[in-house]
């Protein structure tokens, strides 16, 4: 069987990091036109940097929860293939043990240069002025995708949901395209889909399936199931 599954912000909020949209998400703090837009980082890149370096340091204080274990263990044990092609910009999957994991919004330990797109680990704090290691513009940035940029990985994430077994969509809102548009393209081709969030999304009735819960029980639970199978 081949799973190709979708996360968002909502799997890492029970390991202490915020969503974006929720209640008290980080869009009610941070306008994302200034913070996560190429536009907003051209504007003020001192602001934009500071709320990536605070993010960055709260991202490596997190631990992986049930929910992103058990994701790992669907890998290592699944009679098939698993694809976390996950929106997030933490490195929990990969904490947990997760291998075959697709960063389609980037990560936020890594750097890249705005200027000649090398690509280096980012250090615990970027400043406005720190020099590209390979062309020496002080023109670095974290290597996340912010609104109106092209996604990571795309051709190589269509190609998966096409020839998936099962679609399932974790923890995120539906909001953001393309990753909102994934449940269609994966019924379009006949692909069996499963939403599993707290609450329904706005996408909810697009899926085959939505349970609804926090992710540390219901992602265990249907983790629990498809071993069983
Ligand atoms: C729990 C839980 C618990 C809580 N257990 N669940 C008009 C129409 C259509 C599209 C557009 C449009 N105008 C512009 C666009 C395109 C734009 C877009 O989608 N805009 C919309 C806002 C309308 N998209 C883009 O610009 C993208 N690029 C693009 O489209 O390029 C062209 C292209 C076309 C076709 C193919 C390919 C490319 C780029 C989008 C980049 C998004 N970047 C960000 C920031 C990344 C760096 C960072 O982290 O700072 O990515 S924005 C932010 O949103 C972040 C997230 O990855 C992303 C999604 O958020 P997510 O994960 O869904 O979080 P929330 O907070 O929204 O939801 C959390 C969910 O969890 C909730 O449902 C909770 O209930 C749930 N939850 N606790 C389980 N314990």
């Amino acid at each position: 069987m081949r799973v190709v599954i979708l996360t968002g912000a909502g799997i890492s909020a029970e390991s202490g990091l915020g969503t974006f949209r929720d209640e008290d998400g980080l869009w009610t703090r941070y306008p994302l036109e200034e913070v996560a837009t190429p536009q907003g980082w051209a504007r003020d890149p001192a602001r934009v940097l500071e709320f990536y370096n605070a993010r960055r340091a709260q991202a490596a204080a997190a631990r992986p929860n049930a929910a992103h274990a058990a994701l790992a263990r669907l890998e290592a044990r699944l009679d098939g293939q698993v694809l976390i092609v996950t929106q997030n910009v933490d490195a929990l999957h990969e904490a947990a043990g997760a291998r075959n994991v697709i960063h389609m919004h980037g990560r936020l330990d890594g750097a890249l240069c705005a200027i000649c797109d090398h690509r280096w680990p980012a250090p615990g704090t970027m400043a406005p002025a720190d020099p590209c290691p390979s062309c020496g513009a002080p023109a670095t940035r974290p290597d996340v995708v912010w609104f109106g940029e092209m996604p990571y990985r795309m051709d190589e994430i269509l190609m998966a949901l096409g020839q998936a077994d099962l679609f399932v969509s974790i923890g995120t809102s539906g909001e953001v395209y393309p990753a909102a548009g994934f449940v269609e393209e994966a019924a379009a081709q006949g692909v069996r889909t499963l939403e599993l969030n707290l609450e329904a999304s706005r996408g909810s009735r697009l899926f085959d399936e939505a349970r609804q819960g926090p992710a540390t029980r219901i992602v265990p639970e249907w983790v629990a199931e498809m071993l069983a199978l």
